[in-house]
């Protein structure tokens, strides 16, 4: 057995010669390919079948386990699984890494190379799509009866590529060539119905009836994409439907009224899930993307009646004991109204009694206070597509604003403020509303956020229901964070600590007591400097840009968005280089900034900050006079993959962000557990890093969210900080020049007009000062090594808290009511 001892107990244990025989074994009678011919991608998929082998058994054993002690589960519904790739943390998670890189090696293969050629599973745009991947991690290292809902896009969030400059948009095809992991489920087909119109009728006692007769019925295949607890014990699935065109056509729908317009003719079911929105923090608005929350949610709660069927029969009273449904963000939230369609119109079951069981089964998660990501959908729209949800609704609604008034008698204000209708030129339909009202808790994702969420989003719903509305702070898996993601930092901490501290991250404060130990100091930062130094590699390769691995690697690696202030970066930066430009001395220990960011594609202004970002990089690298010392590094693509192998080599997290703005941040943990040192805003989770740490390893700066606010009513005037402070003027006005487009003169200037005559909502100007000064305080921390290296340890040891498993505990133990439930052998 050449399997590693550990103190973490496995399921899978099998040594290097049979890994070896099952991987050649695949390449052969699944690949149809021998050793001498095999690429790397065909040793990455043997690779794969080899390891599916064990998560297959896995998935069949957990099935059954759960199955046969009728367990209560939890659904997570959301629009967003940013999955990454699996083969290196399904090796990691079923403990066969080594065994698999001994195997490969003497194979004459290259582990590294062949897990590089995975595609990252996209399925998703930032934050909120990764704390979907994180959680379902947990759940399943957790022991805990989950399952991931979701849709399996035929195109996940676009390529980025970057041309003079800019950002080009490049379809993701992640499934070209086939995806080694996912199980098809014909046995488990749904199909869901759209259009049409709704026909009341009358029942023999009386009783009124609604049928529904859609216009379109499409077909959701369901595919399973294994997900392996650490541990290898639990394997839970994530279940992403796939539309299909079901052949169904109503003629008399079509032929009697025209239900179905033009437009909706033209709605090819396959298009539902072709591709996901790359929109993060902003409605879509679109028809096709109301269809696709819908087919996924409908596709789901047929699935789990089906299985709760299965167990129950036609006997409702149990359903709220086995199904409890997270609805992550309002993606989700039409889900609600479909399940009580399906309770009173199919069920026969009256509305009293199909309401008490919605309001017991969803919990709903808000991630956002940004009034532009609030869902609102017209209600014209919905009546189209889905007709009898929207009567539902406003039956909800009806039965809500009775309820109203009786706590606020003949208020009107409130009732408008508090109903899911919004009355207007355009009626809308607020879902965050629809969703407060239709679950049984409602969680911000940090202390703050969820402070603001009660005290600004929805105060009247908090004092209608006290203690409905709650926190639960996010977290990150440790597991691909840390373990995976930097193998030389988890060996230099089992060492010292030992290696269970993927399963309890608290352990991690084992370390603090080696905080000022030279030795220990020595061999943390050194490992640091490999992973400068493999990212320094990464850097060459992809721009060939030199970097120095002695120079501070800060990094801002997030979504391009004008609330996360990548601009105020890059105005600092751009201060940076005049300093150097008019003091050739000017001393400052070797930097080099480092950013990867995605912008939506119709996002005009954060398009512009990522070419002003290139334009500005390409003068500094290239200029001789400031390059030792200044470099700046774009690295194009921004993903999963290309996340692991920069947060293991940050000195520096920018988690910069306009205080209220940022609901909580993930980034902000995971280089912080890598060791990375913050320079943040009192933000979202930023805050409660900053408790955990201590003032001494962290650098906060800028405007508190009540001076933001007293700031803004007392009315913010950018060009006073424009003409008090002459380096804001000097690097404002430089951007207009074409000092950074030669021959364009303005080319950049919008970024200028935005922060002077718009207004400058994010109040970039206004924290200047105070960021360049904390920015001054982080070169004189990191001159000083032993202090360098003091605080970066203890952000590592002091990360325990923001584990997923900790975020997973607070749902199961305040929300979910959930039991782990071990997978048994056999
Ligand atoms: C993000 C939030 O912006 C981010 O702060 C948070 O950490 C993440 O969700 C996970 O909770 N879309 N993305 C988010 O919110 C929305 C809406």
């Amino acid at each position: 057995m050449s399997a590693k001892k550990t103190s973490v107990e496995r399921d899978v244990t099998i040594n290097k010669s049979e890994f070896k025989a099952a991987v050649i074994k695949h390449l052969h009678c699944t690949l149809g390919t021998d050793e001498n011919k095999a690429n790397n991608h065909a040793w990455w998929k043997a690779t794969c079948s080899a390891m599916q082998e064990h998560v297959l058994e896995g998935i069949r054993k957990t099935q059954k386990t759960h199955y046969l002690n009728d367990t209560r589960a939890v659904h997570y519904f959301s629009a967003e699984f940013l999955m990454g790739r699996l083969l290196s943390n399904n090796l990691q998670n079923f403990g066969l890494f080594d065994v698999a890189n001994d195997a490969l090696n003497e194979l004459g293969v290259n582990l590294s190379d062949v897990l590089e050629e995975e595609p990252d599973m996209a399925l998703g745009n930032g934050g909120l799509g990764r704390l979907a991947a994180c959680f379902i991690d947990s759940l399943a290292t957790m022991e805990l009866p989950a399952i991931g809902y979701g849709i399996h896009y035929e195109h996940g969030l676009f390529r980025q590529e970057i041309q003079g400059g800019a950002q080009i948009e490049r379809p993701d095809s992640w499934r070209d060539y086939g995806n080694p992991w996912e199980i098809c489920r014909p046995e488990s087909i749904q199909e869901v119905s759209l259009f049409g119109y709704v026909e009341t009728k009358y029942g023999e006692n009386g009783r009124i009836q609604k049928e529904w007769h859609p216009g379109h019925i499409v077909k959701g295949i369901p595919w399973d994409i294994p997900v392996v607890g650490y541990g290898g014990k639990t394997v839970n699935v994530l279940r992403l439907w796939q539309s299909k065109a079901s052949g169904y056509f109503n003629w008399d729908v079509f032929n009697s009224g025209g239900y179905l317009d033009a437009q909706a003719e033209n709605v090819q079911a396959e298009t539902i899930s072709k591709v996901l929105y790359p929109n993060d923090e902003t409605e879509a608005g679109k028809e096709l993307r109301l269809i696709q929350q819908y087919f996924f949610c409908a596709c789901s709660l047929k699935d789990i009646i089906r299985r709760y069927k299965r167990a129950h029969g036609d006997d409702w009273s149990r359903f709220i004991d086995q199904v409890v449904i997270q609805l992550n963000d309002t993606h989700p939230a039409i889900a609600i109204p479909e399940l009580m369609r399906i309770l009173v119109d199919r069920a026969e079951l009256d509305w009293d009694k199909a309401w008490n069981i919605c309001t017991n089964v969803f919990a709903y998660t808000n991630h956002t206070l940004l009034p532009e990501a609030l869902e609102r959908w017209p209600a014209r729209m919905l009546e189209k597509i889905l007709p009898r949800h929207l009567e539902i609704i406003y039956e909800i609604n009806h039965r809500f604003m009775k309820e109203v008034d009786k706590k606020w008698p003949g208020d009107n204000a409130v009732k408008a403020r508090l109903s899911i209708i919004e009355e207007g030129n355009e009626k809308m339909v607020r879902m965050g509303h629809l969703s407060v009202i239709g679950s049984f808790a409602v969680n911000g994702v940090a202390e703050l956020h969820s402070r603001l969420v009660k005290q600004n989003l929805f105060p009247e719903f908090d004092a209608l229901w006290p203690g409905k509305l709650t926190n639960v702070t996010n977290g990150i898996t440790p597991r691909r964070w840390l373990k995976a993601c930097n193998p030389s930092l988890s060996k230099l901490i089992d060492k010292k600590i030992g290696d269970d501290w993927p399963l309890d991250l608290n352990k991690l404060a084992g370390l603090e007591k080696f905080a000022t130990n030279k030795t220990f100091q020595k061999q943390f930062m050194q490992v640091k400097q490999q992973n400068k130094q493999l990212l320094a590699e990464e850097i060459k390769a992809s721009l060939d840009i030199d970097v120095d691995v002695n120079a501070i690697f800060d990094v801002q690696i997030k979504r391009l968005h004008e609330y996360k202030r990548q601009h105020l970066a890059l105005l600092h930066i751009m201060a940076l280089y005049r300093r150097l430009l008019e003091n050739p001395d000017y001393d400052m220990h070797p930097r080099v900034f480092i950013f990867g960011a995605k912008a939506a594609p119709g996002y005009k202004l954060a398009k512009d900050i990522i070419l002003a970002i290139n334009k500005v990089a390409d003068k500094i690298n290239n200029d001789a006079r400031v390059n030792q010392k200044l470099k700046v590094a774009f690295l194009p693509n921004y993903r999963v993959s290309l996340a692991e192998k920069m947060i293991p080599a940050a000195d520096v997290s920018e988690q910069i962000s306009t205080a209220g703005k940022e609901a909580s941040g993930t980034g902000n943990m995971k280089l912080a557990l890598n060791g990375a040192v913050t320079i943040g805003t009192l933000d979202g989770a930023n805050i409660e890093i900053a408790e955990e740490v201590g003032d001494d390893n962290i650098f906060i700066f800028g405007l508190t969210v009540d001076e933001v606010n007293e700031l803004k009513a007392s009315g913010y005037k950018p060009y006073d900080y424009y003409y008090k402070n002459p380096e804001i003027k000097a690097v404002l006005d430089w951007l207009e020049t074409d000092y950074f487009t030669p021959g364009k003169p303005g080319a950049l200037s919008s970024i200028k007009q935005s922060l002077l005559d718009h207004g400058d909502q994010y109040l970039v100007l206004a924290d200047y000062e105070a960021y360049s000064k904390a920015q001054e305080e982080v070169d004189k921390a990191y001159r000083d090594k032993e202090r360098w290296a003091k605080m970066a340890i203890i952000n590592t040891a002091k990360m325990g808290k923001f584990t997923s498993d900790r975020s997973i505990r607070d749902y199961v133990e305040r929300i979910w009511k959930l039991d782990s439930c071990p997978v048994r052998k056999g």
